[in-house]
């Protein structure tokens, strides 16, 4: 029975609403991808915030596909019955040909189902279904690569899923099977060889080849055009993937990538021009009151200059209440995603500051000051724990006893804040024992650049060279809690499709530094019209040499850091109101544009599908601000240089400039979606 759904993406803050009402027929979703209840990176988040939406559309038929991990299983997966009875007598004939295919909930917002696929019960078979790869196209996969292993495991056990589901199905199925990245591409391959009911769509997250080339010493974006790519596969031992990568991109139905920027990397690398470019959205949080993220920010600061304390400890000779965190995170993969200049402008921002501040201040007397404050405040804490005591004892009528009145607690207090006026060494840069610590590219490059946390230096470095979480002793905080403490996220990757790590800051109303060579730069220069006074700072990678965009990097990093408390509260809402923009409710609609094109393209006599702009996310601009930009004011500083007064009138802060611009945003849709079922035409 045909099953009527609807999706509604409602009116956000000025992008144009967008009712759709369309008819999948008996349509079934399967999202195929590594990273499915399986964190190892961006796409995780990809699949784990659109799950909600997708699951809004599609209800009871959309299925994600991914590989079986006991340990995410255990924690993230809660495991029932197939409800789908087609999908069950799938599951159980492959469990009794020699599989191990699970079904279950995964425990995400929109709860999607999950079919999880144990890669390592079948690898008995994989000789086997190498040979057949071999002879199907001639891509051969060398023992020693494990993760090729896996893909060509997790390729035909995908391919057989599918299989199974429309040999299973009472009516002829409409499948739409959407695979991400090369790991998932074969079962790709495979369905359009069998020829399967299958409507096929692959998206490329960064390709192969890129993201080598540009992790070696290539001017890459120079010479897109020019590589000889099977020779740079080979070089890189890398072809084999290379060919399952291209392979999934041509057969697919649909193809598409996450930028315009990786559109352009696929047309070259890959030899097929995308056929939609599919951004990434997040899943944005509105709070009921407001400024709640404001009030989150400052709680979460509080949190890190705990920890700061910490690490610092008795070398604190900075006022914690005037320090800025910027924070930079992300694979490691150190010059692709810009590690190598931030750090060379965090030299050169030290440079700056320390001028700057000595042309005003003496150093020692700043030092002196903060020293104090610190002594000042370990005194009131201990007075306030002793009135506490003494408030107690009055309570139940007694005297106190005044050897109980400060105990071991408030000795180790007084303690800590003595010994943090005398200085023996250096407060540490990393937080952990690095096994290589002597190749670490990180820590080689803070060695060169002698930045090692020394009291005069006005830039200090902290590298937590793991993933942040609530349960950690020496940092108890998730990601997100992070991100909302810190002031500015520095991004400035050579190589970077997407980026998650500006679009998760810009939805938390932090400020940060992308370039023009990611797509989240690319895309946010694209449909604002002033980024950098909605706090969205796009570094110049393209049209610059590494020594100029270091500069600049340094130039936005030093204004930054002029700016008062005030200008950054109000350019942290400024950064906020741009959530929208990036929300799967909005930016969902080219996943749904991709699915019919592929739908159209595999099933004519059903669907039909007509796009306008097929590869475009053009149409809409936010307007520059129609206030007065934040601009940095040497005047007041709250922040390296602050006035008390200044922060005092904090509370009046909020939207004076927010409530003048909010009518002005009109932002077209970026373009229609014609799509209709063929018979309502
Ligand atoms: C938020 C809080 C304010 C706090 C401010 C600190 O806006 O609501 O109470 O003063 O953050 O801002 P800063 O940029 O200095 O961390
Ligand atoms: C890729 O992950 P990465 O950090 O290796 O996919 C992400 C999700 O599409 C994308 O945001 C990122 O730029 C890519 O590089």
């Amino acid at each position: 029975m045909p099953l009527a759904r609807s999706l509604s993406v409602t009116s956000l803050s000025g992008l144009e609403e967008w009712d759709e009402e369309f008819d999948l027929e008996d349509a079934v979703l399967f999202e195929i991808a590594w990273e499915v209840a399986n964190k190892v990176g961006g796409i995780y988040t990809v699949i784990q915030t659109k799950a909600r939406l997708t699951s809004e559309e599609w209800g009871e038929n959309y299925f994600l596909v991914g590989p079986y991990v006991e340990s995410n299983v255990r924690t993230q997966v809660e495991l029932i019955e197939p409800t789908n009875p087609a999908l069950k007598r799938t599951i159980d004939k492959m469990n009794s040909s020699g599989c191990k295919v699970y079904f279950g909930r995964w425990l995400i917002e929109g709860s999607p189902y999950v079919v999880l696929i144990d890669v390592g019960f079948t690898a008995w078979s994989l000789d086997t279904w190498k040979s057949e790869l071999w002879e199907l196209c001639d891509i051969g996969v060398p023992w020693f690569d494990r993760e090729a292993n896996d893909a060509v495991l997790f390729g035909f056990l995908t391919a057989w899923l599918l299989g199974e589901y429309a040999a299973q199905s009472e009516e002829p199925p409409h499948i739409v099977a959407h695979f991400h990245e090369w790991l998932a591409g074969l079962g790709l391959v495979l369905c359009r060889h069998r020829q399967l009911p299958v409507a096929t769509i692959f998206t490329t997250h960064a390709t192969l080849l890129g993201r080598y080339l540009c992790a070696g010493n290539v001017d890459f974006y120079n010479k897109l055009a020019n590589f000889n790519v099977d020779k740079e596969a080979g070089d890189r031992q890398i072809y084999h993937r290379y060919c399952l990568e291209r392979a999934a991109a041509h057969c697919a139905h649909v193809f598409t990538t996450v930028s315009q920027i990786t559109a352009i990397e696929a047309e070259h690398l890959l030899k097929r021009k995308p056929d939609i470019v599919t951004p990434n959205g997040l899943n944005v949080k509105k709070f009921s009151a407001v400024h709640e993220f404001q009030n989150l920010h400052a709680q979460s600061k509080n949190r890190i200059q705990e920890f700061v304390r910490g690490h610092f400890y008795g070398h604190l000779d900075f006022n914690l209440d005037k320090c800025l965190f910027l924070f930079i995170a992300g694979r490691y993969e150190f010059s692709n995603k810009g590690a190598d200049i931030f750090l060379e402008a965090l030299a050169r921002l030290n440079y700056l500051l320390r001028v700057s501040v000595l042309r005003w201040f003496d150093v020692t007397t700043l030092k002196g000051q903060a020293v104090r404050k610190q002594l000042w405040d370990t005194a009131q804490t201990v007075k306030e724990r002793f009135g506490k005591k003494l408030y107690e004892s009055l309570l139940v009528g007694q005297l106190p006893d005044v050897s109980k009145m400060l105990d071991k607690e408030d000795f180790t207090i007084m303690k800590r804040a003595i010994f943090a006026t005398q200085r023996q060494c250096q407060p540490p840069i990393c937080t952990h024992n690095m096994l290589e610590d002597s190749s670490d590219p990180i820590l080689n490059c803070v060695r060169r650049i002698g930045l090692f946390n020394s009291s005069a230096d006005r830039v200090k470095i902290i590298f937590h060279p793991e993933f942040l979480s609530s349960t950690s002793p020496l940092l108890p905080m998730d990601y997100e809690e992070f991100v909302r403490g810190c002031h500015l996220g520095v991004f400035p990757s050579y190589y970077e499709p997407w980026g998650y790590t500006p679009a998760e800051c810009t939805v938390m109303g932090i400020p940060s530094i992308s370039t023009n060579l990611s797509g989240f730069g690319c895309f946010m220069e694209e449909h604002i019209a002033d980024p950098s006074a909605y706090g969205i700072y796009i570094l110049d990678r393209r049209f610059r040499g590494v020594d100029e965009s270091c500069n600049q990097l340094t130039s936005f990093l030093f204004q930054f850091c002029k700016q008062s408390r005030r200008q950054r509260i109000i350019q942290r809402n400024r950064t906020e109101r741009l959530s929208d923009l990036l929300d799967w409710r909005y930016l969902g609609r080219y996943y749904i544009s991709a699915r019919h094109m592929a739908l159209a393209k595999a099933f004519p006599d059903t669907y039909y599908y007509e796009l306008n702009e097929p590869t475009s996310t053009s149409g809409f601009r936010y307007p520059r601000p129609a206030s007065v930009p934040p601009s940095p004011s040497l005047s007041r500083h709250s922040s390296p240089h602050h006035s008390e007064a200044e922060d005092n009138d904090e509370e009046e802060r909020y939207d004076e400039d927010l409530e003048a611009e909010k009518d002005r945003v009109n932002i077209r849709q970026p373009y229609a979606l014609p799509f209709k079922n063929k018979s309502a035409v």
